[in-house]
This record gives C-alpha cells, sequence and structure tokens, in this order.
C-alpha cells in the first residue's frame, strides 16, 4: 500500500507566502475546483459548444470560456486584496467596485480556460495565471510588468487528474486535486525539466507560414529524432515537456509576425515556471521574462522548453 501524501496546498503558502498572496492563489484554486466540476459534467448539460461570441482577439469564445471566466473574476474580486484582473476573455481590466483597503494588493492576469476548443472532444484543457504586486501608479501600470516582476505563476491542469503547478519564485511545485479530501496535495515537491530532449510540439499545418529560423528548427529537431506531440492545448503540452523534457513552438507566422499567444496570461507565465525548472522561453530574440508589455493582450511567438533546444532557436543556425 502506498503512502499516500498529506502536505495540502493550504499548508505549503502558510509556510512560504505572505497572508494576501495566499488569499490569491487560493481563490484560484478554489474557482478551479468550481470549473473541473462543469467540464466533468460539461456532456451532460448545455455547456459544450460555441457562445457565439468572439474575444478581442476575433476567436470564438466557447461557453466554458465565458463561465469560466466569470467564476475566477468573481472569485478573486471577492477577496480584497486584488486590485484589477486582466483575462483573455475581457477587453479591459476588470476592478473591484471598492478599491482593496490591504497594505499589499496584487494584479492577476488569467487565461481562463486554454485550449477550450479541445472540451467537446474531451481533451486536456488548462486555467493559466500570472501574480504581480500592484506597485505601480494605477493597476493597469502593473499589469504591464516584465514577466520576470511576477511574485507567482502557475497553471491547472484539467487532464485524467487534476494539478496545479505553482511557482512562488523558489522553484516549481506540483499539487494533485484531492476530490475525497476536495484539497490540492504536494504530489511534485520539486519539478525540473529533465534534460532529455523528448519531444517538439508545433502544429505543423503552419509549415508553409513558418520564417526560415523555425523551418531550421523544424529541419533540427527532425535530424535529432525527437518526437512530435501536439495536444493543440498549451497547457497539456507544456505540462508534458515540463515533465519529459522538450520544446513548445508557436511561432511568428508570415502573415502573423507576432504569432498567437498571448504574451501576458500565457507567455509570461509559463515562462517564469520553465525557467524557475531549469529551462528557457523566448520570442526568438529575447528571453520572454524581458519584454516589457506595452498592451494587456499583446501577441508573442512563444519558444519554450529546454534551455539547450531554445538555444538554438536564438542562435538560428
Ligand atoms: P493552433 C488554444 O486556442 C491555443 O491558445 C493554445 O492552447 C494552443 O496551443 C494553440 O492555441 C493552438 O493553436 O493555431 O495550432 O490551433
Amino acid at each position: 500500500m502506498t503512502k499516500q501524501r498529506t502536505t495540502t496546498l493550504a499548508h505549503y503558502l502558510s509556510e512560504t507566502s505572505p497572508t494576501e498572496l495566499n488569499t490569491v492563489i487560493s481563490a484560484i484554486t478554489s474557482a478551479s475546483i468550481k470549473i473541473r466540476a462543469l467540464i466533468h459534467t460539461a456532456g451532460l448539460t448545455d455547456i459544450y459548444g460555441s457562445s457565439q461570441t468572439t474575444n478581442i482577439h476575433d476567436e470564438e469564445a466557447q461557453k466554458l470560456d465565458l463561465i469560466a471566466n466569470t467564476i475566477i473574476k468573481e472569485t478573486l474580486l471577492d477577496t480584497t486584496v486584488v486590485s484589477a484582473i486582466a483575462s483573455e476573455e475581457e477587453d479591459t481590466l476588470c476592478t473591484p467596485s471598492v478599491p482593496p483597503q490591504k497594505t499589499r494588493n496584487y494584479v492577476v492576469l488569467i487565461d481562463p480556460l486554454d485550449g477550450s476548443s479541445n472540451i467537446d472532444v474531451n481533451i486536456s484543457v488548462g486555467t493559466i495565471f500570472a501574480i504581480y504586486d500592484d506597485i505601480k501608479e494605477n493597476p493597469l501600470s502593473s499589469c504591464l510588468q516584465p514577466g520576470r516582476n511576477q511574485i507567482a505563476a502557475g497553471y491547472i491542469l484539467y487532464g485524467p487528474a487534476t494539478m496545479l503547478i505553482l511557482t512562488v519564485k523558489n522553484g516549481v511545485i506540483g499539487f494533485t486535486y484531492d476530490p475525497n479530501h476536495d484539497t490540492f496535495i504536494v504530489s511534485h515537491p520539486s519539478i525540473k525539466i529533465p534534460d532529455t530532449h523528448q519531444y517538439y510540439s508545433i502544429n505543423e499545418g503552419n509549415t508553409y507560414r513558418l520564417r526560415p529560423e523555425s523551418l531550421n528548427f523544424l529541419t533540427y529537431a527532425k535530424s535529432q529524432h525527437i518526437s512530435s506531440r501536439y495536444v493543440g492545448s498549451l497547457v497539456a503540452d507544456f505540462h508534458r515537456n515540463l515533465f519529459k523534457g522538450g520544446i513548445y513552438l508557436y511561432p511568428g507566422l508570415i502573415e502573423k509576425p507576432n504569432g498567437k499567444l498571448r504574451l501576458l496570461y500565457e507567455g509570461n507565465p509559463l515562462a517564469l515556471i520553465c525557467e524557475q525548472a531549469g529551462g528557457n522561453a523566448t520570442n526568438g530574440t529575447d528571453n520572454i521574462l524581458d519584454i516589457t508589455p506595452k498592451t494587456l493582450h499583446q501577441t508573442t511567438p512563444l519558444f519554450i522548453g529546454n534551455t539547450a533546444l531554445v538555444q538554438h532557436i536564438n542562435s538560428r543556425d
């Protein structure tokens, strides 16, 4: 009989983070437990499919995108320590009706349900979040800090198991949701990306839209007999590469030079996790975490995973 792990998320946070930050992370994870329940029974209720609306990126929002966004937004605004929320599903910042009164406040940037087009076909999806201190002259400026200033970042992967992968910038820790105790339990105390370059993840359907440096990398990856894996859910592809070694690529395309993925609530949180786990993330020339954002929803080319593979992209050889 294997020994059941027992360290809860609440215990871990109480040992590592200030109370107000614990409140924010706990709000996100409690919202994720509600989202998990909805995903697991979506086929029995009328919440599959498109909401018949589009987001600021002119992408069709799924019903569950909007439901997940509402759950997380309301849970965070109730904490009284969140000054503003930037969400993939919101054109502008969301702020509490009553400004927070606490000494330490945060801004939170979220992709409420990444990969949501996969829900209808029962493929893993995820919630991605980035947390910054609200230290600038206004919450929008606090949201536009370089990713290196994040004080915490993470994602919840709704897969066969529901997992929280978190960094508060002292390494990367993995938690597994235990439905018997309705809480996240430490399951992976210290995650490091292995130096086995097992996978590359790219939508090869875009091959004729790639620029030369990306095409060169694909040729290199195939010469190294690295396997191709592409789920179409960034969180799932990133998670596999984090645990097995590899690289995820969403390059700039000829007609879309800044790519598709959003810097603030996709690139930055995953880049911080990856760097804390010993990997790296670039836009093809600069470290993702060193980019100073200009707008909430700006996109970036993203190459993220093993440092050696990411450096191969930067070296353009
Ligand atoms: P494509 C999902 O819409 C997403 O944002 C990521 O989760 C995923 O990796 C990517 O887009 C898939 O995009 O263009 O390959 O379908």
